[in-house]
């Protein structure tokens, strides 16, 4: 139980990666605040958290492009849980693989609020709390989509380059705290992914892990909770995780 008496508040967990960190955070005692749009599938989540590991567990459904509902959402936070420790910003999405002139904008504009604006929300909220006690810990999911571009990937590249570039300066402007700051930067990862970003299309999102043995999100949550469980001092800068079939150039399908 390495993460008792930490309380971890992860976006985007009701699928793939952020729901894995919360089981394997669960695992190890952490009191976990889960949020995402879909509240359905974080109650049962949180259910079956309280069930198995007996864990205290806070949802918020809520939509991380929403400024206001974000600030909305943390400010009711019930007294167990208003002291954030780590702060794992998850949620995010590609839309479509497209060339850059092909793409729709409003794609663009979902990656754009979801990917970039989502984190800086979060933090921008939990930030502040964490300096005022001098000790926190935040961790973006980042991508090796943000270290290595491909084409198709335009935006949602640009989106995840952006998030290392965001995880860099905040470590920068934390140093001399005991404040931490992580990137975890996956390959190709089994989740619903491609099906968001093929909109539905099984048979295309279904292509992109055949013949090859993705990582699954429990990989990705394992580099998540030993980033968490480092001894104080010791702050894990980032963690670059490719499936070892992926070649480090690129293969979204
Ligand atoms: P999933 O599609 O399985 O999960 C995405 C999560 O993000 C869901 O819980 C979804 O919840 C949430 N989300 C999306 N948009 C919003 C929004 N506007 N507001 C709140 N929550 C939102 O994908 P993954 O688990 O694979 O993706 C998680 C993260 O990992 C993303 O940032 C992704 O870019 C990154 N990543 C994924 C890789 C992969 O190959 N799978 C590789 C590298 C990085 P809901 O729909 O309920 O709101
Ligand atoms: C996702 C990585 O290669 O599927 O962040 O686009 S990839």
């Amino acid at each position: 139980m390495r993460c008792e008496n930490k309380t971890v508040l992860i976006t985007g967990a009701s699928s793939g990666i952020g729901l894995a960190c919360a089981s394997e955070l669960a695992k190890e005692g952490a009191r976990l605040i889960l949020s995402a749009r879909r509240s359905e599938k974080l109650q049962a989540l949180a259910l079956d958290l309280q069930k198995t590991y007996q864990s205290a567990v806070h949802t918020i459904s809520c939509d991380v492009r929403d400024r206001k509902a974000v600030q909305h959402a943390l400010m009711q936070l019930p007294e167990a849980f208003q002291t954030v420790d780590v702060l794992i910003n998850n949620a995010g999405l590609a839309l479509g693989l497209d060339k850059m002139h092909a793409a729709l904008s409003s794609d663009w504009d979902q990656m754009i609020e979801t990917n970039i604006k989502g984190v800086l929300h979060m933090t921008e909220y939990v930030l502040p709390k964490m300096l005022a006690r001098g000790v926190g810990h935040v961790i973006n999911i980042g991508s090796t989509a943000g270290h290595q571009t491909y084409p198709g990937g335009s935006v949602y590249c640009a989106t995840k380059y952006a998030v290392a570039a965001l995880t860099r300066t905040l470590s920068q402007e934390v140093a001399g705290t005991k404040l931490r700051v992580t990137e975890i930067a996956p390959g190709m990862v089994e989740t619903e992914f491609s099906l968001i970003r093929f909109k539905g299309d099984q048979t295309r999102a279904q292509k992109v892990y055949e013949n090859i043995t993705a990582l699954t999100p429990r990989d990705v949550a394992d580099a998540v909770v030993y980033a968490m469980t480092r001894p104080p001092h010791v702050n894990i800068a980032q963690i670059l995780l490719y499936a070892t079939d992926q070649p480090a150039a690129f293969r979204p399908g």
